[in-house]
């Protein structure tokens, strides 16, 4: 397995829309390996081949307290959305950063696992919000973009001289 340099908001890379997986195969699932392992090391409970550098539409994602509840999503679609609820959303392309954003409460998502058969799972709650992060990342959203300008600019300023202050 292999730990993946992350990208870093404001890094053009992650505003590019991922293409769908044509074929479920053996790099598709060591893509996912290298993906959970990468996540798990960062640490964070989703991660989105996007903020790796590669614009497929492949995610990983777990919400659980001890590395249990690993989920591999391929070309992931939404298909129902209901309600709403605000949380608190970090971003391992924006590290250090944590900010309320409102998203649907309950989501529906289609997708293929790693064997590449289809399966449609209902979330709630953090996964709801973690399904929803990530696929923005597929489609070259990042959740900053979400808040005003005035407070993006902040960030942007934020992590630009934390950079320079680590070069
Ligand atoms: O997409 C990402 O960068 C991953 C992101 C997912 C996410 C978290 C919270 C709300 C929305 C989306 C993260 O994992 S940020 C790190 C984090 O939340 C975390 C880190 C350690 C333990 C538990 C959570
Ligand atoms: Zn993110």
């Amino acid at each position: 397995m292999a730990l993946l340099p992350i990208l870093h908001y404001p890094d053009e890379r992650l505003h590019t829309v991922a293409k769908p997986v044509t074929n479920v195969d053996e790099r598709i699932r060591k893509l996912v390996r290298d993906m959970a392992e990468t996540m798990y090391a960062a640490p964070g409970v989703g991660l989105a081949a996007t903020q790796v550098n590669v614009h497929e539409r492949v995610l990983v994602i777990d919400v659980s307290e001890d590395k249990s509840g690993l989920m591999a999503f391929i070309n992931p679609e939404i298909v129902e959305k209901r309600g709403e609820q605000v949380c608190e959303e970090g971003c391992l392309s924006v590290p250090g950063i944590y900010e309320k954003v409102a998203r649907a409460e309950f989501v529906t998502v289609k997708a293929l696992n790693v064997e590449g058969q289809a399966f449609e799972l209902e979330a709630e709650g953090l996964l709801a919000v973690c399904i929803q992060h990530e696929i923005d990342h597929l489609d070259g959203k990042v959740f900053v973009e979400y808040l005003s300008p005035l407070k993006q600019n902040r960030i942007k300023g934020k992590l630009k001289k934390r950079s320079r202050i680590s070069a």
